[in-house]
């Protein structure tokens, strides 16, 4: 019943064609004369949570000595909330060391990523993953994506009651195909005949990728609006009474496309039991497959959906798939979006502890053997890993006898002191992935942003802002990775070292900022920010954040 039948996306052929997502991965795989995939099992790799990527640093390098770029893969795990036990973390620091570059990335949605996986490595790579229990099933691709849930378990009693949704809805939506076993585990396709219709995704799954979040008022650490699918929970009398549901929400746009747009999730109404909560997603889905664009991927995510088909006519139609009209929505407030860093303890006397890593990196550095330290918690075997949309790792669910241990660990290997001393701004801060992996960037991304903040410190001190916890974020390009359309001040990559400067976001994450400067580089950024600062600095009202500021000082 697609309203978009015609001039089909190349991708949809793709999808269409590839039997049930195998295509000719098989045979791409063992093809040994290229480190490279076919195009098409390129675009169906990513419905495995795989991406064909390549060093771009050593481009130029490769071409000149006429051999093909440097071919690699990045697998993303699917792990929906976000939780490892402390065996898996094991697990995936061997196997980090062993298949890829070595560093874990822990994403902005709360997930973990492996990047420099030569082609030989990824069947053995999934195969590690297999016997921890692990998969990177739908984690990319034309599908629902891993589905993130607020990480921290202090807010409240009831947090282990929300983040099991979060699985639920995973579940919900995987891909009924058994293509990921076939192709990397050897599961035999004749001896394991399984039924592969998927009434859901059907033959052409989605016509773009699809994002769940769960937010736990006060704090909006997912930031829900941001997603297709935003469900908040609504918690009363220390009872989870239901969920608000808001779609629409995602933030990508395209340089000088005037049709692309950021855009939050709108709230549609209140779901008072499981059953109806699932079956809103579940139906949210289908309207997006059924009436989102197939023709131009750039007005394909659900936003473009609602918007034209009015948001009146979207919840009518969603009430006629579900049956049942949702309530209106219930009161909620959030009041934070950064994590809580260093030591909390929950509702059972567990303990928390929030490690703050730059931009989700985990790796061994000469100031700080983060990936060791965190190897030394794992093996003790007493704290579970829970990872933020604020790409950071919450050591969690710590006996009160146990936590001295941990905490030396802790001590010996400088986290403590990495995570108290980081700066306000630097600690409320995210960058995406950009160089030299993503084939999108147009700048640096994580590579650059902690030495432009190291930068930017001294002028938040000479204005006495040092300890304004300004969230600050920055994405290689206008995809939006590091969700910098809302935050107080975004930097988007327009070119190699050239930035737009966003301004006018608040720091919960319920208001987008707009366009301040184009193009700016970093004499430029440095110039404005402190222009800024200072005005900031001397005419703000009491309690009154940058980003607040900066709209009533209507510099946006
Ligand atoms: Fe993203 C594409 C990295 C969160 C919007 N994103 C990519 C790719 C896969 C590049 C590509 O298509 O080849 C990047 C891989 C870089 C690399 O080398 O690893 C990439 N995205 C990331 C991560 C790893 C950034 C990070 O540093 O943490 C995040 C992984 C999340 C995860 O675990 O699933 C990541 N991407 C996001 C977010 C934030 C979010 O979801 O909360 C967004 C904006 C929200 C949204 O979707 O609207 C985002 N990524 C995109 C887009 C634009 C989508 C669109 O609507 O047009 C692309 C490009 C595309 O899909 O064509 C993209
Ligand atoms: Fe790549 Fe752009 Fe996403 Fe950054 S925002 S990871 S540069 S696609």
């Amino acid at each position: 019943m697609s309203t978009n039948q015609d001039n089909l996306s190349p991708v949809e052929r793709i999808k269409q064609q590839s039997h049930g997502l195998r295509g000719t991965l098989k045979q791409s795989l063992t093809d040994e004369a290229t480190g490279a995939l076919r195009e098409d099992d390129q675009s169906l790799m990513k419905f495995h949570g795989m991406y064909q990527q390549d060093d771009r640093d050593r481009r130029e390098e490769r071409s000149a000595k006429k051999l093909e770029w440097l071919y690699s893969y990045m697998i993303r795990l699917r792990l929906p909330g976000g939780f490892l036990t402390p065996e898996q973390w094991v697990g995936l620091h061997h196997i980090a060391g062993e298949h890829s570059t070595g560093v874990i990335k822990i994403t902005t949605r709360q997930t973990v990523q492996l990047h420099g996986i030569l082609k030989s490595h990824v069947k053995p790579t999934i195969k590690a993953f297999d016997t921890l229990k692990l998969d990177s099933i739908a984690a990319c691709g034309d599908v629902n994506r891993n589905v993130v849930c607020g990480a921290h378990p202090k807010q409240s009693a009831i947090h282990e009651e929300i983040f099991r949704y979060a699985d639920k809805i995973s579940t919900l939506a995987l891909p009924k195909t058994r293509a990921y076993y076939e192709v990397w585990l050897d599961e035999n396709s004749l001896l394991e005949k399984k039924d592969e219709t998927d009434p859901l995704y059907q033959d052409r799954y989605l016509p773009r990728k699809f994002k769940i979040a769960i937010a736990i008022p006060p704090h909006n650490d997912v930031d829900v609006f941001a997603n297709d699918i935003g469900l908040i929970a609504i918690i009363e009398d220390g009872k989870l009474k239901g969920f608000n549901i808001a779609a629409g929400g995602g933030l990508s746009t395209t340089h000088g496309n005037p049709n692309t747009y950021a855009r939050l999730a709108t709230v549609l109404g209140f779901a008072d039991t499981e059953e109806k909560t699932l079956k809103a997603v579940y139906e949210i889905i289908t309207i997006q497959r059924d009436y989102g664009n197939r023709s131009d991927r750039k007005q394909a995510r659900l936003k473009y959906t609602i918007d034209k088909m009015g948001i009146e006519a979207f919840r009518q139609e969603l009430e006629k798939r579900c049956g049942f009209a949702l309530e209106r929505e219930r009161p909620y407030e959030f009041t934070q979006r950064s994590d809580y860093y260093g030591w909390q303890q929950n509702h059972e006397g567990k303990w928390y502890y929030t490690v703050f890593s730059e931009n989700g990196r985990v790796l061994d550095e000469a100031q700080l053997a983060l990936k060791t330290a965190l190897l030394e918690v794992a093996r003790t075997g007493k704290a579970n890993f829970r990872f933020t949309c604020n790409q950071n790792v919450i050591l969690s669910d710590i006996d009160p006898k146990d936590k001295k241990e941990v905490e030396a660990i802790l001590e010996r290997f400088g986290i403590i002191e990495h995570t108290e001393k980081a700066g306000a701004v630097r600690k409320s801060a995210i960058a995406c992935v950009a160089f030299n992996t993503c084939p999108l960037a147009l700048a640096e991304a994580q590579r650059y942003l902690p030495t432009l903040i190291s930068k930017i410190e001294p002028v938040l001190e000479k204005y006495g802002l040092s300890d304004d916890a300004i969230s600050l974020r920055m994405t290689g390009c206008p995809n939006g990775c590091g969700r910098p359309y809302v935050a107080e001040i975004g930097f988007i990559g327009t070119a190699y070292g050239q930035y737009n400067l966003h301004l006018g976001g608040d720091r919960e994450g319920l208001r987008l900022n707009k366009k301040y400067r184009e193009n700016l580089d970093e004499p430029a950024i440095l110039r404005e920010l402190d222009k800024l600062f200072s005005e900031y600095s001397k005419n703000r009202k009491k309690g009154e954040t940058f980003g607040d500021f900066a709209l009533r000082e209507k510099w946006v």
